[in-house]
């Protein structure tokens, strides 16, 4: 397409026609800013000058292509990227076992906390959030989605306490203080948080 010799160019067609041109080069910038600023956090070196653009799309590696397009899927979808994970935050209310399922078919889990940097991004999203802890296999022994017990916890003071015996997944309740987590009833519908890590 020749934006400027048409020879019936009409005033709106050019006009037209650089909008599209524009667009295409604001796509271009968007996609490059878009690849350097998610190469960042991998490879968080000590670069201080403005990279080449195409010369690092071009010098991708397949693996690092591949986890390129899988990143920004995942963020375009409104995961939020946080030290070497990403996380998304539920826009319904579901049980806890609904909710698991749910970050399950997202290729992730429910969040697992393992560091106060973790617990204190975590519990300010929204109150009530389930997160990936359970001790419904055996009571008061709490377990992370992936099996492990919790190395660092941050109960609420009193929690957990098993209401009425029926209390076994783990929730951000009392968010605005670090000690947030409550155990509350499985079936209760929650936000939810689920993380994958990169
Ligand atoms: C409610 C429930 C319990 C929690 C208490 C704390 O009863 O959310 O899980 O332990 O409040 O007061
Ligand atoms: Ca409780």
């Amino acid at each position: 397409m020749d934006c400027e010799n048409g020879a019936d160019t009409s005033t709106s067609k050019r006009k037209l026609c650089r909008l599209v041109a524009l667009s295409f080069a604001l796509l271009c910038i968007l996609q490059a800013t878009l690849n350097i600023s998610l190469r960042l956090p991998f490879y968080s070196s000590d670069t201080t000058t403005t990279p080449d653009c195409e010369a690092i799309i071009k010098n991708l590696t397949k693996e690092e292509d591949i986890k390129m397009n899988e990143l920004a899927r995942y963020i375009q979808q409104g995961w939020i990227y946080f030290k070497h994970s990403l996380y998304y935050v539920s826009s319904t209310e579901n049980t806890w076992n609904d909710s698991r399922e749910d970050c399950l078919q997202r290729g992730a889990d429910l969040v697992i906390i393992n560091s106060r940097e973790e617990q204190n991004f975590i519990r300010e999203f929204k109150n009530r959030t389930w997160i990936g802890l359970t001790d419904a296999e055996k009571e008061q022994t709490w377990k992370w989605v992936d099996g492990t017990t919790p190395t660092i916890s941050f109960w609420y003071i009193g929690e957990p306490n098993n209401v009425d015996g029926g209390e076994d997944c783990g929730e951000i309740y009392f968010y605005k203080r670090e000690n947030s987590w409550n155990d509350a009833p499985c079936g209760r519908k929650n936000v939810w948080i689920c993380e994958k890590n990169l």
